[in-house]
C-alpha cells in the first residue's frame, strides 16, 4: 500500500469576505412609514391569489425598525459584509423627483451602524421593488432614465461610507418573470418583442446605474451587478463537455449577462429573434457594457449539459423526476454548480472580482424540545457548495467573497412566509430572532477561513 494522500485543507484566502445578504422588500417592512411610495411588490403581495396565502411584505421582518438588532446578528457570526438593498421608494417615493431625507436617513443609521461594527456595506440598489409611480414600469424606457438618476443620487449621499454598489438583482426575475410568465410582480404575460423590448431596458438600467455611480460617487467606489445566471455543469469533465458547459453558459444567457459583458448582444440571439429583436437606439450598447469592478453571482440550482452535434453544439438534459431539491420544488442540489458559475464566467469574460453575491437554501425548520433548530439539510447544502467555492479558489479564480442567503427568514416572494432561507430563525409573531445550527456553523466557517 502506498502512502495516504495528504489531507487536503479547506483554508480559503486571508481576508476573504465573509457575509450575509438580504433585501429591502423581503425584511423591512414599515411600507408607509417616513414617505415611503407604493412599490410594484405591494400592489401584487395585495392583490388577491398572487402569493402565498395572500401574504405581503407589509411587516416582513420589521428590519426598517430592528436593524440594530439585524446587525448584531452579523456581528455574532463574525460576519466580514453585509450585502442589502435600498427600497427606491423610500428614497423617491415617486421614482423620480424630489428626494426624500427621511428615507436616506434610514440607510444612513443601518450604514453607520455596520460600520460602527466593522462590517462592509454592499448596497443593491434594484432588488425588485420599482415605485409603483413609474408610468409602464419596465416596458418604459425612461425607467432607465430614472434608474440611473435614482443610483446618481444613492451615490453622492452614501458612497462616503458604501465602498460597494450592485445595480441590479437578478434581470432575468423583474423581466420575463414580472413581465413574461407573470409570476412575479407586476403579473404581466406580454409576447416576445415586448419582452425584448424590457430586457433592454433592464440592461439598459444597469448601464445608466454604473455611470451615474461613476460620475457621483467618491473614488475608488466599486460598481457591479448582481446576477443569477443559468449555470452549466458537464455531465462529465472532459474537453468536450466542458466546451458545451461554456457555450451553452453564453447561449443560455445571452440578453442578459452575456449582452452586459460583451457590450453587444449575441448574433444568435439577434437571429433567432428575428422582428422581435429589441430596439436599440445609438449609444446603448457603450452604456450597457461599461465596464464593471465586480460580477456577483448568485448561485442555486444547476443546469447539466453534454457535447452535442448540433449546430448550438450542446444539449440540455432534462432531470429524472428523482432529482433531489430542498424545500422550494426549484432548488435542485447540485453543489457542483458554484465551481462552474465561477469558472464559467472567469474563461468566458475574465471580470476584473467575482463575488458570490448569493447561495443559500430553503428547509423545513423545526424546532426540537430544547428549542433547538438542528436544520442539518441546511448545513449539508452550504457545506457542499462551500467545498466547491473551495475548489474555484485554489485554482486562482478571482473570488473575493460570499453572501449567504439569507441573514434571517424573510418574506419569499411568492411563497410568502412559507419557505424559510434564514441561518436565524425568525417567529413572525414576536419578531424574535433565533440562531438555527447552520448559524452556529457558518461562525465556525468564518472564524476558521476554512470550510468544516
Ligand atoms: C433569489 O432568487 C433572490 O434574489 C432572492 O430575493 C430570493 O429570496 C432568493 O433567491 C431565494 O429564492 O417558481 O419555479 O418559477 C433566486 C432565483 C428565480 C428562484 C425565481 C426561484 C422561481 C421559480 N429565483 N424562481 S418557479
Amino acid at each position: 500500500m502506498g502512502e495516504a494522500p495528504s489531507p487536503r485543507s479547506l483554508q480559503f484566502p486571508g481576508g476573504f469576505l465573509w457575509g450575509c445578504a438580504t433585501s429591502a422588500y423581503q425584511i423591512e417592512g414599515a411600507v408607509t412609514a417616513d414617505g415611503r411610495g407604493r412599490t410594484i411588490w405591494d400592489t401584487f403581495a395585495h392583490t388577491r391569489g398572487k402569493t402565498y396565502k395572500g401574504q405581503t411584505g407589509d411587516v416582513a421582518t420589521d428590519s426598517y425598525h430592528r436593524f440594530a438588532q439585524d446587525v448584531k446578528l452579523l456581528k455574532e457570526l463574525g460576519a466580514k459584509t453585509y450585502r442589502f438593498s435600498i427600497a427606491w421608494a423610500r428614497i423617491l417615493p415617486q421614482g423620480t423627483g424630489k428626494p426624500n431625507d427621511k428615507g436616506i436617513a434610514y440607510y444612513d443609521r443601518l450604514v453607520d451602524e455596520l460600520l460602527k461594527n466593522d462590517i462592509a456595506p454592499y448596497a443593491t440598489l434594484f432588488h425588485w421593488d420599482l415605485p409603483q409611480a413609474l408610468p409602464g414600469g419596465w416596458q418604459s424606457r425612461d425607467t432607465a432614465k430614472a434608474f440611473g438618476d435614482y443610483a446618481g443620487l444613492v451615490a453622492k449621499r452614501l458612497s462616503d461610507r458604501v465602498r460597494h454598489f450592485m445595480t441590479t438583482n437578478e434581470i432575468v426575475c423583474f423581466t420575463d418573470l414580472s413581465y413574461k410568465s407573470g409570476l412575479f410582480a407586476p403579473g404581466l404575460k406580454l409576447g416576445d418583442g415586448a419582452v425584448n423590448q424590457i430586457r433592454h431596458h433592464a440592461v439598459l438600467a444597469h448601464g445608466l446605474g454604473v455611470q451615474a455611480v461613476r460620475a457621483n460617487a467618491t473614488g475608488g467606489t466599486q460598481v457591479g451587478f448582481a446576477e443569477n445566471p443559468r449555470v452549466y455543469v458537464p455531465v462529465i469533465e472532459t474537453p468536450e463537455h466542458i466546451e458545451a458547459a461554456k457555450r451553452a453558459f453564453r447561449q443560455e444567457n445571452a440578453p442578459f449577462i452575456s449582452t452586459v459583458l460583451e457590450g453587444k448582444y449575441p448574433t444568435e440571439y439577434l437571429e433567432r429573434e428575428g422582428a422581435n429583436a429589441p430596439k436599440i437606439e445609438s449609444g446603448d450598447m457603450d452604456i450597457i457594457g461599461s465596464p464593471l469592478d465586480f460580477v456577483g453571482l448568485n448561485v442555486y440550482q444547476p443546469e447539466y449539459v453534454r457535447a452535442d452535434a448540433s449546430k448550438a453544439g450542446y444539449a440540455v438534459d432534462r432531470r429524472p423526476t428523482s432529482y433531489p431539491h430542498m424545500a422550494s420544488p426549484w432548488l435542485f442540489v447540485g453543489p457542483e454548480v458554484m465551481y462552474w458559475a465561477v469558472r464559467s464566467v472567469t474563461e468566458l469574460w475574465g471580470p476584473k472580482a467575482i463575488y458570490i453575491t448569493e447561495n443559500g437554501c430553503s428547509g423545513e425548520d423545526y424546532r426540537d424540545a430544547a428549542g433547538r433548530i438542528e436544520d442539518t439539510d441546511r448545513v449539508m447544502f452550504l457545506r457542499n457548495y462551500l467545498t466547491h467555492l473551495h475548489r474555484a479558489v485554489s485554482e486562482n479564480y478571482p473570488v473575493k467573497g460570499y453572501f449567504l442567503w439569507s441573514l434571517m427568514d424573510n418574506f419569499e416572494w411568492v411563497d410568502g412566509y412559507g419557505k424559510r432561507f434564514g441561518i436565524y430563525h425568525v417567529d413572525f409573531e414576536t419578531q424574535e430572532r433565533h440562531p438555527k445550527r447552520s448559524a452556529l456553523w457558518y461562525r465556525e466557517v468564518i472564524a476558521r477561513n476554512a470550510v468544516g
